[in-house]
């Protein structure tokens, strides 16, 4: 049974991975406002992703015996003064998640609570891949400055990334197409 102090710290890290959810969705609108769908489509990923993130420590505290407890989910931010600036702070935020998976991971050792650990250890691997993603896409959008055929270019490029099968997050799936 997980104890009371990782419990709260892992209720916790579910508000952390709602609220990434809720900022790559309101990315996702900020970009398919300015026709940038490519941008879009690749937030709407990241929020399915972010889902995901927050349905596993859900799983993983009932798993174990505790309680889930929903927070608030605030919202954080509705406008950015260029794709640049929304990609920035996604790798920003970026680094705060992998901060939080960290803290979790020290909080399960001082625990002794080893059953955590593959669960931590996934999340720490994820995060290398979130942040090289975000800091890559923000350095992309930084080299193409003011030039709008780059910008384009970036846009196509993302809206390649595909959804899960089925993703409550894919417009086509939405619509029964
Ligand atoms: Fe859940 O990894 Fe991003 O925030």
């Amino acid at each position: 049974m997980i104890g009371e102090r990782l419990c709260k710290a892992l209720n916790d890290q579910i508000k952390n991975e709602l609220e990434s959810y809720y900022i790559y969705l309101s990315m996702a609108a900020y970009f398919h406002s300015l026709s940038l769908d490519g941008m879009g489509q690749w937030m709407r990923c990241q929020a399915h992703e972010e889902m995901i993130h927050a349905t596993k420590f859900f799983d993983h505290i009932i798993d174990r015996g505790g309680k889930v407890v929903l927070q608030d989910v605030k919202q954080l931010k509705t406008e950015w003064s260029s794709p640049l600036e929304a990609f920035r702070d996604a790798y920003e935020h970026e680094k705060f998640i992998t901060g939080k998976i960290n803290e979790l991971t020290t909080i399960a050792r001082e625990e002794k609570d080893y059953a955590s650990e593959p669960i931590l250890a996934w999340f720490s691997d994820e995060q290398i891949e979130e942040e090289a993603s975000t800091g890559k896409i923000a350095d992309e959008l930084e080299m193409v400055g003011e030039d709008k055929s780059g910008l384009l270019l970036i846009d196509r490029e993302l809206g390649t990334r595909t959804y899960p099968p089925g993703s409550p997050f894919d417009p086509a799936a939405a619509s029964g197409e």
